[in-house]
């Protein structure tokens, strides 16, 4: 009979049989698998913030590149050129311990802990006390399918994702998986995908964590949040190195700060920007948009833009204006300006073939164009017939498209609109094998796709800079990751419909969950006709949206204000008129983003991320406008909503009536008033109406406060609205701050070297009923009881507030109530 100890020594043995059979097994289903895994590491070299490896099939590189960021870059072959169109923040110098054993290689800085498992390679990313943000599935990690690479995370419980971008679909993206693929998408339906732009990344929100993933990789990127499958969330590319970031923040507003730095943020855009944009596929001839500017003024609707599409072109050919339909375009917009309006006119990125053309001829002799491998240009149809397209990845191109924009510069245009960049050709198959210089390392159209659209708008952008000298307003259908950098983006090709007025609504939410900050969709709808009850419901939304444009195609009927009846027109009126009140407001929250990269148009996933009702799709699309306004979006069809008012103190805009946060309430819903309310605590400068930001307003700016019960502030900035000054100190900044407990308002003193416009406040209370008065410095204040009106002509009394006017200084004031 055997002893117990030979019993023991041949389970062992069996467990090492069994073992040996495992990896055996594992070897032969690697060796025989079409897909490529990493593997093992083999030889791991330890940097001061970086760790640098070979493994069984790949080579790799984690990097810390701040105490909340990691990269990480995997590839087959060694790792090449480090080249990023979306990233310009570099790496941080950033205190970090790097340990390894036998099985592992563990990485700390003060924000996270990240472990290297070696065998076989997977990476797990942890807070400093050890709670799992995200972990790669540790069956798949990451691996090649021929040349596309794909990286698989282990799906968290309860995981919820959202960002990506202009994608279509659900806040919540969790089921979903999603191409990136820039394309044009005429009147695309609420679950098309891909539509124009391309921003790969998202943020994973479970258990109180959120964190942020950036796949910058410009081929075809692929998506996967648990489509048909319950294991992995997963990321890849059909092509390129897997090179991402990962941002871990406990807010995920942080996130999206950590984002913005490594892919910069928008500039301050020029004031006329933010004001009410009027336009139409097309207004032509010369007398005809004459007449839409006048219309607007008899209307007594504020506007500051009016935009050129294609047919202000002779025969559509770039750089040229058609001379009998505008006989003098510098002459035009010169009348526009005095008026109050500025001109964008769009850009398409074809430019026709056509021997004797001034441009064509140009861009030729100049070899700006993009060629197939046997040096023939590319030739595709668009606009203008069969047309060559520059190479926006060469600096040849980019520098020849600045030159050209010179032409618009003379022309009096403001704003460049760049239309097709995605870019779209008739046929919507442009080869493969056209090659792009792809800024020195030549590449195919595979990879240089995604980038095109991005590298037109910073020729516009940078041509405009050099050639305006003002503040450019540059306008973009298509884009990469960084493209906040250069310029707005607007949705593309809407309906006409409910739903799309929504799906907007969310896509422009999505992009700002991006670092998206400055984005549109055509109020009212492209394509279609707007029944008027959406119509109204629209321009009252597009109020509270950052660009704000109506547009409608060509065939459909015309759409501006005025052509919906009069009801209609005051609704117009009132709502575009409080945009223009709320100026001050906007104009700072603008400011705000570009220092900051939080967008002005805001999901609530990002105050609210870890409260699960605002993912819920009866609460999807309401957003913040700037800290203070919850706006509640609903389809025009219906006589009551149901809204979710988040933690907080909440206050009707209309009525000034209190709501307790954290409830869902029903609301009785009309096409003439946007659901809107204010967050308890707010500040909200505005001013007296103008109809154009060229027109100044009276010099007393209103400074509503709303009672709450935590401590807020605001940071007010006023600059001139158009050059470039404001970054030799011409500008006026300075906070407002609310301490309920303290009962005090803090003015503090202005930053910068620019004087105010505004020489006196008023004072506007909301929800400080007992006030009576208050201190300042050594006088005594008294306030008064008034009422106040958001919006005018309307039949509600409007809010109970109290007030009073005083000198526009710095200071306390002690509330007394
Ligand atoms: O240039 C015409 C249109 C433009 O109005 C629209 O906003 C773009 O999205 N453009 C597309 C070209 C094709 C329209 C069918």
């Amino acid at each position: 009979m055997a002893t117990a100890v030979e019993i023991m020594k041949s389970m062992r043995f069996t467990k090492i049989i069994f073992a040996l059979a495992f990896l055996f097994n594992r070897a032969t289903v690697m060796a025989q698998s079409p897909v490529l895994p990493v593997g093992d590491l083999e030889k791991v070299t330890i940097g001061e913030q970086d760790i640098v490896f070979k493994t069984t099939n790949a080579y790799g590189k984690v990097m810390v590149y701040s105490p909340s960021i990691i990269r990480v870059r995997l590839d087959k072959q060694e790792l090449g050129r480090d080249f990023s169109y979306a990233v310009v923040g570099g790496v941080k110098k950033t205190t970090t311990n790097i340990i390894q054993d036998s099985q592992t290689v563990t990485i700390k800085t003060d924000s996270l802990r990240v472990i290297v498992t070696k065998q076989p390679y997977s990476v797990a990313f942890y807070t400093p006390d050890g709670q799992l943000i995200s972990e790669d599935e540790k069956g798949l990690t990451t691996s090649w399918t021929g040349q596309t690479v794909t990286t698989y995370k282990k799906m968290q419980d309860g995981e919820h994702f959202i960002g990506l971008g202009e994608k279509t679909g659900n806040l919540d993206r969790k089921g979903n998986g999603y191409t990136n693929w820039n394309s044009d998408t005429y009147a695309y339906s609420i679950s098309q995908d891909p539509i124009y732009s391309t921003i790969p990344f998202y943020i994973g929100i479970h258990h109180n964590l959120n964190y942020g993933i950036f796949l910058d990789n410009t081929y075809q990127s692929d998506f996967n949040f648990g489509a048909s499958n319950n294991r992995f969330s997963s990321f890849g590319a059909r092509g390129g190195e897997m090179n991402y970031y990962f941002i871990y923040h406990k807010r995920a507003a942080d996130i999206i700060t950590s984002y913005t730095y490594l892919t910069g943020r928008m500039p301050l855009p020029p004031l006329w920007s933010l004001g009410y944009q009027q336009n139409r596929y097309s207004y032509y001839p010369e007398a005809e948009v004459m007449r839409i500017a006048h219309t607007l003024r008899e209307n007594h609707i504020p506007a500051d833009g009016i935009t050129l599409d294609i047919h202000y072109m002779d025969r559509y050919q770039l750089f040229t204006w058609n001379k009998e339909r505008f006989p003098n375009p510098a002459g035009m917009n010169a009348e526009l300006q005095k008026l109050g309006f500025r001109t964008t006119v769009i850009v398409d990125p074809g430019i026709k073939v056509e021997k004797g053309a001034p441009a064509y001829e140009d861009g030729l002799s100049k070899d700006v164009y993009i060629k197939y491998p046997d040096g023939q240009p590319y030739t595709g149809e668009v606009w203008p017939g069969w047309c060559n397209f520059p190479d926006f990845t060469s600096i040849r191109g980019r520098d020849w498209w600045h030159k050209q924009v010179d032409f618009f510069a003379r022309s009096g245009v403001s704003g460049i609109w760049n239309d097709m960049n995605e870019f779209s050709t008739w046929g919507q198959k442009a080869p493969d094998n056209i090659l792009f210089n792809y800024d020195g390392k030549p590449t195919t159209h595979l990879e240089a796709h995604n980038v095109f659209g991005l590298e037109m708008v910073r020729s516009s952008y940078e041509g405009a800079r050099e050639h305006l000298k003002e503040r450019p307003f540059i306008l973009s259908r298509s884009g990469y990751a960084g493209l906040q950098r250069y310029s707005a983006i607007w949705t593309g090709d809407n309906r006409a419909e409910d739903s799309h007025m929504l799906q907007g609504v969310r896509l422009m939410t999505s992009l700002g969950l991006s670092g998206v900050s400055f984005s549109g969709m055509d109020v009212g709808g492209f394509t279609g006709t707007p029944s008027t009850a959406l119509y109204t419901k629209w321009i009252t939304l597009g109020a509270f949206i950052p660009y704000f444009r109506n547009h409608s195609a060509s065939d459909s009927r015309p759409s501006e204000p005025w052509t919906f009846g009069k009801d209609v027109l005051q609704v117009a009126q009132n709502y575009i008129s409080l945009r223009y009140k709320l100026m001050p407001y906007l104009y700072s929250a603008f400011y705000e983003s570009t220092q900051n990269g939080l967008p002005v148009m805001r999901s609530l996933a990002i105050d609210y991320t870890f409260d699960p009702r605002i993912m819920w799709a009866d609460f999807q699309n309401q957003y913040q406008f700037g800290d203070a306004f919850l706006i509640a979006p609903f389809e025009s069809n219906k006589d009551f909503g149901k809204v979710y008012l988040p933690e907080g103190t909440w206050y009707d805009l209309y009525t000034g009536t209190k709501e307790a946060g954290k409830q869902e309430k029903i609301i009785p819903l009309s096409n003439d008033k946007l659901p809107v309310f204010v967050k308890g605590g707010s500040i909200i400068p505005m001013q007296s109406l103008v109809q154009s930001t060229a027109e100044q307003p009276t010099d007393t700016l209103a400074v509503h406060i709303y009672n709450g019960d935590t401590s807020n502030s605001f940071t007010y900035y006023e600059d001139d609205g158009k050059s470039f000054d404001y970054q030799n100190g011409e500008f006026y900044k300075r906070s407002i701050t609310f301490n309920p407990k303290k009962r005090s308002v803090i003015f503090t003193a202005a930053e910068g070297k620019r004087a105010s416009h505004f020489n006196h406040i008023i004072l506007i209370l909301h929800g400080f009923d007992r006030a009576t008065g208050f201190r300042l410095g050594s006088s005594r204040v008294q306030l008064s009881d008034r009422q106040f009106n958001y919006i005018g002509g309307g039949e509600t009394p409007g809010c109970q507030v109290k007030s009073v006017t005083i000198k526009n200084d710095s200071g306390t004031i002690q509330l007394n109530y």
